[in-house]
């Protein structure tokens, strides 16, 4: 029989030569990065000395269990390519009052079928208005009203213990400006001053803002806040949201150690908040620089050394171009997909699915060992990030274009079903964008007879075109926009809180009776799931689009192994509508449609209901008798 105590020995000294395995690949990956970010800044060998240190500390503060998880996701790279992958996205305290909760609703979210929990941010946050938590003013304290770190931690377990991964944002591109880095820094502290933007005139951010873009205009102009004693600091987003001066390799360093204790906290997928921001340079929009990839594989390398279970996801609302150059599996694994989320609204209010279409032909595969997160909305706004040049393609003006969404997503446009409200209007440059929960959106409180048909809609693209789906949880039973989120306050201002509603318990109770409108959502909601999670079709990426020759209804093909592909039509009308035989040509045959149990033969041609969907896979073709 084995030593026990032998088998302890050897264990570690595996996980030992493992690690040593990686830091030989890593460190030289990390050195060279940061030598490309940092060229002969004096400060860089110490901040690369510190960050190896802390590698190495930190790896060996790692528990065994997530070392464990390690070996398993390294022998695995492609697990969340799964067609059992699915995501939920809340708030602590608004969806369970508090971290503890959460747990208490695990057996809900198995009901569900989740795999990946996003909780937002929960870290200490500054009084008041602090950004529905994305101005952190430390990344290793809870917001007591929520709970504690050991809560956090003791979340991560139980839900690992479930199967389900526990995802939280890094919020990365700025701090609070209550943190203690930026209070030392308005204190004067010079170290601290090195950590953000900071200008003793107004010349300086001048010459940065003639080229910046506002992105909160309604909270302040421009991209930089006065401070009392005069100084200038730049904050991108809120007044409060101080970002981070990368080009000091000193906050690299931090900011490593700030990602590294989440790691071993438990995290396994880290949200990547606001990544076109983090470099900044004269003359340009100091967004999607160069040096913002170098740096987010800066931080990639450091992970893969010390917990290569974490992986990346990008956040990155930006013209599609700029959002697929995160996606690299030595950068961000995963990556929101925002073209798919807003074009699937905008077919449904146009009832036409070309941009879409052309979208899903064009700019849908991402590279091997990567993935998309599929949402429908989320606790943003929405915006029409689609690109101006395959609108005009179209024959489309991308200008009238967005305007004419915006004004039907917050009921301006004369008979929309929608109840968005708009954000952040920019008088300058009649920019907008649309807050509000799936059901408001697409029609359930206008009373609309297509509204529940079109969250189905919505939420069966996300499932099927390949990816991992995210549910902002609620949507699921039908959750309407709440406007008295804009009565607390420091929220008056922010219009994103429509759309961040309570947990709605009446209608999670509902969700078993099928006499209640939240009953038959929910029903058909988790028989998508299931479906996804039986048929290997879903899993991965690969998509081909089919030209269904009607601008109403969006078809395409999900390859699946053994030649046995998955055929998805979705009619975006609000009338019955119809694929003729010609253009099924190539799918001749009879297909059962996995959603209804239906039978289709495609040589006489399709024909879907308003808003209907079909998941078809072709009949075993049986021998002629
Ligand atoms: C993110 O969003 C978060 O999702 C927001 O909730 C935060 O307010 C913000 O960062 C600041 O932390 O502008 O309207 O291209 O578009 O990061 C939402 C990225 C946002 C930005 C995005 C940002």
């Amino acid at each position: 029989m084995p030593d026990p105590r032998l088998g302890h020995v050897s264990t570690i000294e595996g996980e030992r030569r493992e690690f040593e395995g990686r830091l030989a690949v890593e460190e030289k990956r990390l050195r060279s990065l940061l030598a490309e970010i940092y060229g002969d800044h004096p400060g860089l060998p110490a901040a690369l000395a510190s960050t190896l240190d802390l590698v190495g500390a930190s790896w060996r503060e790692r528990s065994a269990e997530l070392k464990d998880l390690d070996r398993r996701r390294s022998a695995q790279p492609d697990w969340f390519e799964s067609n059992a992958m699915l995501g939920g996205v809340c708030y602590a305290d608004l969806y369970a009052g508090g971290v503890p909760g959460l747990q208490e609703r695990i057996p809900y979210f198995r009901e569900l079928g989740l795999t990946y929990l996003h909780v937002m941010p929960p870290f200490r946050t500054p009084e008041g208005n602090s950004d529905g938590g994305y101005a952190v003013s430390s990344y290793r304290e809870l917001n007591p009203e929520l709970g504690t770190i050991d809560d956090l931690r003791a979340l991560g377990e139980a839900l690992r213990a479930n199967g389900i991964s526990l995802a939280v944002d890094f919020v990365f591109n700025h701090t609070a400006s209550d943190h203690e880095w930026a209070r030392r820094a308005a204190a004067g502290d010079p170290v601290y001053r090195d950590f953000y933007w900071m200008f003793d005139s107004r010349e300086q951010p001048d010459r940065f803002e003639e080229t910046t873009r506002e992105i909160f205009p309604d909270d302040h102009p421009g991209s930089f806040v006065q401070l009392a004693d005069g100084t200038w600091v730049w904050a991108s987003f809120h007044s409060f949201q101080w970002d981070l001066n990368y080009s000091n390799p000193a906050v690299f360093r931090a900011m490593a150690g700030e990602l590294l204790f989440l790691a071993n906290l438990g995290v396994e997928v880290l949200r990547m908040d606001a990544v076109p921001f983090i470099w900044k340079q004269l003359g340009t929009s100091s967004e999607n620089l160069p040096q913002a990839h170098l740096l987010l594989q800066a931080f990639n390398a450091v992970c893969r050394i010390a917990a290569p279970a974490m992986v990346f996801l990008s956040e990155a609302i930006v013209h599609p171009d700029d959002v697929l150059s995160y996606v690299r599996p030595d950068e961000c694994q995963l990556s929101y997909n925002p073209l798919q989320m807003a074009l699937t609204w905008e077919a449904m209010a146009t009832r036409d699915v070309r941009m879409l279409q052309g979208a899903l032909a064009d700019r849908h595969r991402t590279p091997a060992g990567t993935a998309w997160v599929n949402y429908v909305r989320s606790h943003d706004d929405i915006g029409w990030t689609f690109a101006d040049e395959d609108a005009a393609r179209l024959g489309i003006d991308p200008f009238l274009h967005r305007r004419f969404l915006n004004d039907y997503y917050t009921g301006r446009f004369e008979g929309s079903f929608a109840r968005g409200v708009a954000f952040q209007f920019n008088p300058r440059t009649g920019d907008s964008r649309v807050s509000g929960t799936t059901a408001s959106l697409a029609g359930y409180e206008s009373g609309d007879a297509g509204g529940p048909g079109r969250v189905l809609l919505a939420y069966s693209l996300a499932l099927s075109t390949g990816g991992i789906p995210l549910i902002y949880l609620g949507d699921e039973v039908g959750q309407l926009n709440d406007y008295g989120q804009l009565e607390v306050e420091g929220r008056e201002d922010d219009s994103r809180w429509v759309g961040r509603p309570v947990h709605p318990s009446r209608r999670y109770e509902e969700r078993v009776d099928p006499s209640t409108p939240a009953g038959r959502l929910f029903g058909r909601m988790r028989w998508l799931i299931e479906l996804r999670r039986r048929h290997g079709q879903f899993g991965g990426g690969d998509l081909v689009v089919l030209d269904t020759g009607n601008p109403r209804i969006l078809g395409y093909l999900r390859p699946g192994a053994e030649g046995r592909p998955l055929l998805v039509l979705a009619n975006f009308g609000d009338y019955p509508e119809r694929v003729e035989p010609l253009a099924l040509n190539r799918q001749a045959g009879r297909w059962a449609d996995l959603v209804t149990d239906g039978v289709y033969d495609l040589r006489g041609g399709v024909t879907l209901a308003a808003h209907e969907f079909v998941w078809l896979v072709q009949e075993d073709v049986s021998p002629v008798g």
